[in-house]
């Protein structure tokens, strides 16, 4: 597995010089500054590609731009409407211009409006560490009273809302106003940050698109990209929805095994493949990690590594963030079964056969908590995370 680390840019607060010395040799990264929809030119990825290969004090970091994360796909696009088809001609040439630059594997998700979601950013563990929580009762306060979304009232049961009642009347203005925060805008990565009232405006957007609508949009995108990928002998990936339920009422396709089965058979070729994230799609007890990496392997061009803890067997429920190995993924069964699938394609020959993986997201300890950095991807933190799993690799690797 080649070893990679997650970089916002140069105004991340973890910088190229922290990451040479974590050990990682390539670097995830995007142009987060462009709008989704819009073509990135090839000078300003090679911009990008000398910074990342570069020390602060000018030596070489040794450092490779490896994977593109994520290369957004427009509203438009995903709602096949207004300028989806220009979007997805510019979304051809990225592709044909991060190719140029020699990156291979480019990252993306099909959730609408928002990316991943989460309702508490600095959530206090046993030990003093802090971590990402998505709490259901904290999201049913926000979807019902901060949104007031009209469907909101037939998303959660009688129990849910009477608890999230009870819980908003005790919240003080400063309490919702991070809740909503948290929601609409508060995660590294995404494309956009919204107000309250823009998201209503889009969740109308979505009125007319049913879950199968949504699909069939995402095998429409992927009938026009993915040929032009892989005649590039490029990589796509698709990042599963975090978390791998509906919210806001809208719809979510990326979910389960089942969903990717339909999205690989609908456009049956290598260059259409999974960001198999073991954090996002752990975060349903009906997701069996290991057996995927077996049934998709073929398909698995890009790991996402972390843990979640459950606090309930229901498909929609809340979690936190554990450590790398701690948590309700068996992280070893996951590490043993991509190991496998990088020997099956070692002994058939292909040259991708060493999978990139990041220590997803960390939790913030020791010095994290004066860095401040973006919320999930601390220093320390991660760095805990890729030694956890460098270990694991290290000692399964003897056995596979
Ligand atoms: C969160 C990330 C997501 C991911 C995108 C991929 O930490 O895994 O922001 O990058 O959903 O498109």
């Amino acid at each position: 597995m080649q070893e990679t680390w997650r970089w916002f840019g140069p105004q991340d607060l973890v910088t190229i010089s922290d990451v040479a010395q974590a050990g990682a040799t390539g670097v995830v990264s995007a142009l987060h500054h462009k709008s989704a929809g819009l073509i990135w030119e090839l000078d300003e990825i090679k911009e990008r590609q000398s910074i990342i290969s570069t020390m602060s004090d000018g030596s070489p970091s040794g450092l490779v731009w490896s994977v593109v994360e994520s290369l957004p796909v427009s509203e438009d696009i995903k709602k096949k409407s207004g300028k989806w088809q220009e979007h997805i001609a510019n979304y051809c040439t990225s592709l044909e211009n991060i190719s140029n630059a020699g990156i291979k594997v480019i990252c993306y998700n099909f959730m609408p409006i928002l990316d991943w979601t989460r309702t508490e950013l600095k959530w206090r563990i046993g030990t003093g560490a802090t971590c990402l929580r998505f709490d259901i009762i904290d999201f049913a306060v926000f979807d019902l009273h901060v949104l007031k979304r009209s469907g909101a009232v037939t998303d959660f049961n009688g129990s849910l809302q009477a608890e999230a009642g009870k819980r908003f009347a005790r919240m003080s203005k400063r309490e919702i106003d991070i809740l909503a925060e948290n929601i609409s805008s508060g995660l590294p990565g995404a494309t956009e940050k919204f107000s309250i009232n823009k998201i209503r405006q889009h969740i109308a957007e979505y009125r007319e698109i049913s879950e199968h609508k949504l699909r069939e949009n995402l095998i429409t995108f992927l009938s026009e990209v993915a040929p032009v990928a892989q005649d590039l002998g490029v990589r796509l990936c698709c990042h599963p929805d975090d978390p791998p339920f509906p919210l806001l009422g809208l719809p979510r396709v990326m979910s389960t095994e089942a969903d990717y089965q339909t999205i690989i058979e609908a456009v049956n070729i290598p260059s259409n493949g999974i960001t198999l994230c073991t954090g996002s799609l752990g975060a349903r007890p009906d997701n069996d990690l290991p057996g995927m990496i077996e049934r998709l392997g073929d398909r698995v061009h890009f790991l996402h590594l972390r843990n979640v803890k459950r606090e309930s067997q229901n498909v929609v429920g809340s979690f936190f963030e554990s450590g790398h190995l701690i948590g309700d993924v068996d992280m070893l069964c996951v590490l043993e079964a991509a190991l496998k699938e990088e020997k099956r394609r070692r002994d058939i020959g292909r040259e991708d056969w060493s999978i990139p993986m990041r220590p997803d997201h960390g939790q913030d300890i020791l010095d994290d908590v004066k860095r401040n950095s973006q919320p999930g991807y601390p220093s320390i933190g991660r760095l805990k995370g890729l030694a956890e799993l460098r270990g694991a690799i290290a000692a399964l690797e003897t056995r596979v």
